[in-house]
C-alpha cells in the first residue's frame, strides 16, 4: 500500500487490458435488494485477480471484499466520467503523468489482511466504473499491473434505494488529518468517512500489535513486509475524490489502531502519511 494513486501507475498494463475471462455472471454475486437493505456485492481478491460481478444495479451498495490472497488487497472503485470508457482508462493507466480528471475514485473496501474480509457502503449512480487494486507487491509493482483491474457497469436502479445505516462515528478526511466525531469504542461500529478536503484521500485501518506504533507498521509495509507484522490490516475506505463519502462496518477491540493514508500528494508526490496522515487512536 505504498502508492494508491492513479498517477503512481506508469507500468505497462497491456497484458491485462480488457481481460475479462475471469469475470463471473452478475446473478450469483448480487443479492436482490430488500425493502431497507443495500445491494450486497461480493468480490474475492486473489494474487492477482478479482472475482466478482461485471454488472450491478445503482443505489445503496455494500461492497464486501474477501481476501483469499497472500498479500493485502483492496477494491478501489473508480467512476469513469465524461463519456470515457474502460478501454480509455486502461490506456490512461499505461501513460505516465497525473491521473485523468474523468477517472474519479469513489471509495470501495480498503485492504484487509490475507484471509480476512472488509466492506464499504456507497451510493452508486449508473455509469461505467472500474475496480482496481493499487496495493504494491513486495517489489513495488501495483497489483493492477498484474491483473487486479476489471470493468464494472452500474445499471439503472431496480427499485427505491435503501437508506444507509446510522453511523456511530463520522470520520472527516482533511489535508492532512483524520478527524473523528467521537472516540471509537469497542464493539461493531459503523464509521462514515467523508472527504471534504482539496485532495483525494483514503483511510486504511490497522490494529496495532501490543507495543507497536503506526510508524513501526509503516516501516514494515514500506520495507517489503519482512518479518513479523507489527499489526493487522483491517480495512477502511479506499481512495475518495473530493466530496465523496462512504461507510464501513468494523468490529473493534480495546487497543491501539492506526489510521493511514497512502495516497500520493498532489504537490510533492509523497504519500499523505508523510504529511501527517498516519495517526494512532486508542479504542476502549
Ligand atoms: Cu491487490
Amino acid at each position: 500500500m505504498r502508492s494508491h494513486s492513479l498517477c503512481a501507475v506508469v507500468l505497462a498494463l497491456a497484458p491485462v487490458a480488457g481481460c475479462s475471462s475471469e469475470r463471473g455472471t452478475p446473478t450469483p454475486e448480487v443479492q436482490a435488494p430488500a425493502a431497507s437493505a443495500s445491494n450486497v456485492v461480493t468480490f474475492t481478491a486473489e494474487d492477482y485477480s478479482f472475482k466478482g460481478p461485471a454488472e450491478i444495479p445503482a443505489g445503496l451498495t455494500q461492497f464486501r471484499l474477501a481476501n483469499k490472497g497472500t498479500e493485502p488487497h483492496h477494491l478501489t472503485v473508480v467512476r469513469i466520467e465524461q463519456g470515457r470508457t474502460y478501454d480509455s482508462l486502461m490506456a490512461a493507466l499505461r501513460r505516465p503523468g497525473p491521473p485523468p480528471a474523468w477517472a474519479r475514485p469513489v471509495g470501495g473496501p480498503n485492504a484487509p489482511d490475507p484471509g480476512a474480509e472488509s466492506n464499504a457502503e456507497h451510493m452508486l449512480e449508473p455509469g461505467n466504473y472500474a475496480v482496481l487494486c493499487f496495493v504494491p507487491t513486495k517489489e513495488g509493482v501495483p497489483h493492477l499491473a498484474k491483473g487486479m483491474v476489471a470493468p464494472l457497469k452500474v445499471t439503472e436502479a431496480v427499485g427505491p434505494s435503501a437508506t444507509p445505516r446510522a453511523a456511530d462515528v463520522v470520520m472527516k478526511l482533511s489535508d492532512y488529518d483524520f478527524e473523528l466525531s467521537s472516540p471509537l469504542t469497542p464493539g461493531e461500529r459503523v464509521i462514515r468517512v467523508v472527504n471534504s478536503a482539496q485532495q483525494m484521500h483514503e483511510v486504511e485501518l490497522a490494529k496495532l500489535s501490543p507495543g507497536k506504533s503506526v510508524q513501526d507498521l509503516i516501516a514494515w509495509e514500506m520495507g517489503g513486509r519482512k518479518g513479523a507484522a507489527p499489526g493487522k490490516w483491517v480495512g477502511g475506505i479506499a481512495t475518495l475524490a473530493q466530496g465523496e463519502q462512504g461507510q464501513f462496518t468494523v468490529a473493534v477491540e480495546p487497543g491501539d489502531y492506526a489510521l493511514i493514508c497512502f495516497v500520493p500528494d498532489a504537490k510533492d508526490g509523497k504519500p499523505h502519511l508523510a504529511h501527517g496522515m498516519a495517526k494512532t487512536i486508542k479504542v476502549g
